[in-house]
């Protein structure tokens, strides 16, 4: 077996350039850190965008950056502007990711975002078979490149190819409005193994697969030509432990250390001691849910009135695809809902809701987590969402609760949380109650449960799995049917 070759959009480094200096930063994200142990060493190659377009790029400072990505065992596919733009911010989150997420009417069918995806993807392939050999094992990440796996087949026809697709896979039903939906599927099709981060994702996928190309579909295995592809579901985890001993050190130290937010966190409990503290973090995204989740909010106040000056919501929402139109509509809508509820119903010692609308430092989201009595995670569609599982994994004296939307995959492991509809106004008023008068015994009980599975299902045992059964696959021969 050769080296494995990573390759998703944005690489694990961030690039810093200053006075003709290059500082390759490392990313923290969770894929970044999941696949710390695939990503190690001679063994292995991370093939992706760097952040900085052609035009951005100083001609003079092109090797170096190269030099400075290499060190870091990664190497950049260089896109253009015009091609970030069509690929990026048109057909992968103009068109893809809306539709992925069930949101129909807010995808773009546009032939030119479509070409040019496709060239990109080309790009891309064209990358990993330039740096790669045969027996290579090449991992290809999430929805902005799912040709590659058919563009490399073409030139590789021994190599093994995985493809893991970070958020939803759609039902047939929506699948089937997408004008490029076969060769989509053909170009996922190129991998040994396609994973998924749940069950009902797989099956959507593989009825897709049945009902549009008319392939042999027998349990998880697809029949094509004369290879087989598996398909399954790998839910992805957190680093436990880098939670859980930041919350460790975080209650050790908060007497000699503490950040500006974490002094205010504590002067308003010291000056409230009965109100609860809600948390709500995402990125800002119309796939969250956060609209409605503020309007629920007030629906909940007006239910239970008795609640008012009892409770606070801190909505901490990351700036996220800024250039693309519902993005932009969506912070408009937010600003004005919090900044209309919060004027509505405010008194001299209480405002309802606290609205940051940034991203923060590890430390800081590390002061929310561990500060909030509720986290309120309500996506309409999530793939997966690892903030519940972040959440539950600072929590180290167990109290806390955990009120997820059965839209994220995470609910599906993590039966122990309440899960609501988040179309729901009733349930959710009424679950943010149950919520708030929870007794600490029952808090304790559910998170015992929740961390150990966390704990024993991370990040690192999810990627591994994955590779684990990417290699079985190719050493357990059964890629050719017999003919
Ligand atoms: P995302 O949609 O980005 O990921 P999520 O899984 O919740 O959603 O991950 C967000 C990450 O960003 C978390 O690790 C969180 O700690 C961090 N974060 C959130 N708010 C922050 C803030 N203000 N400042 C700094 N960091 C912040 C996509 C899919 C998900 C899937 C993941 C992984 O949409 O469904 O779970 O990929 O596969």
């Amino acid at each position: 077996m050769g080296k494995t070759i990573i390759i998703s959009n944005r690489l694990p480094i961030q690039l810093q350039i200053s006075n003709g200096n290059i500082d390759a930063i490392p990313s923290v994200g969770g894929l970044a850190t999941g696949m710390k142990s695939v990503h190690s060493g001679n063994e292995s190659l991370w093939v992706g965008w760097s952040g900085l377009t052609q035009e951005d790029t100083p001609p003079e400072l092109e090797k170096d950056i190269d030099e400075a990505l290499e060190k870091n065992g990664c190497a950049k596919v260089n896109l253009s502007a015009e091609e970030v733009e069509g690929f990026y911010f048109g057909f992968s989150n103009r068109t893809i990711w809306p539709l992925f997420h069930y949101f129909l009417e807010y995808s773009e069918f546009e032939l030119d975002f479509w070409n040019t995806y496709r060239e990109v993807n080309r790009k891309f392939a064209d990358a990993i078979i330039e740096k790669s050999s045969e027996d290579d094992v090449i991992w290809v990440h999430d929805y902005q490149l799912m040709l590659v796996p058919q563009m490399v087949r073409e030139k590789r026809p021994n190599t093994s190819i995985g493809f893991f697709l970070h958020i939803p896979f759609p039902s047939y039903e929506i699948f089937r409005t997408l004008p490029w939906r076969e060769e989509v599927l053909q170009g996922l099709l190129g991998s040994d193994l396609i994973g998924f981060h749940t069950y009902d994702y797989e099956r959507h996928f593989l009825s897709s697969v049945r009902r549009l190309l008319g392939l042999e579909v027998s349990f998880n295995d697809i029949y094509l030509d004369n290879r087989v592809i598996k398909v399954d579901s790998f839910p992805m985890g957190i680093d436990y432990k880098k939670f859980k001993t930041a919350a460790q050190d975080h209650e050790q130290n908060k007497n000699t250390h503490k950040s500006d937010l974490q002094k205010r966190l504590d002067s308003h409990k010291a000056s409230a001691p009965d109100t609860k503290l809600i948390l709500s973090i995402d990125r800002l995204d119309y796939s969250k849910g956060i609209a409605k989740r503020i309007n629920a909010f007030e629906y909940f106040l007006n239910k239970y009135p008795e609640y008012k000056e009892k409770v606070r919501l801190i909505i901490l929402a990351v700036p996220s695809r800024s250039n693309v139109p519902q993005y932009q509509l969506l912070k408009r809508e937010i600003d004005e809902l919090v900044g209309r509820i919060n004027g509505e119903l405010a008194t001299v010692n209480w405002t309802p809701i606290w609205y940051f609308y940034r991203s923060l430092p590890f430390e800081n989201l590390i002061d929310l987590y561990t500060s909030s009595d509720i986290a309120w995670l309500t996506p309409l569609r999530d793939g997966m969402n690892l903030v519940a599982k972040e959440y539950i994994a600072t929590r180290t004296d167990k109290t806390g609760v955990l009120i997820l939307s059965e839209m994220a995959g995470s609910a599906y492991e993590m039966n122990e949380a309440l899960l609501i509809n988040p179309n729901n106004f009733e349930e959710q008023a009424d679950t943010l109650k149950r919520a708030i008068t929870m007794p600490e015994e029952e808090q304790k009980s559910r998170n015992t449960f929740l961390q150990n599975r966390l704990e024993r299902y991370n990040v690192e045992v999810w990627a591994n799995e994955f590779m684990n059964a990417l290699k079985q696959k190719k050493e357990g021969g059964d890629d050719f049917i017999s003919q």
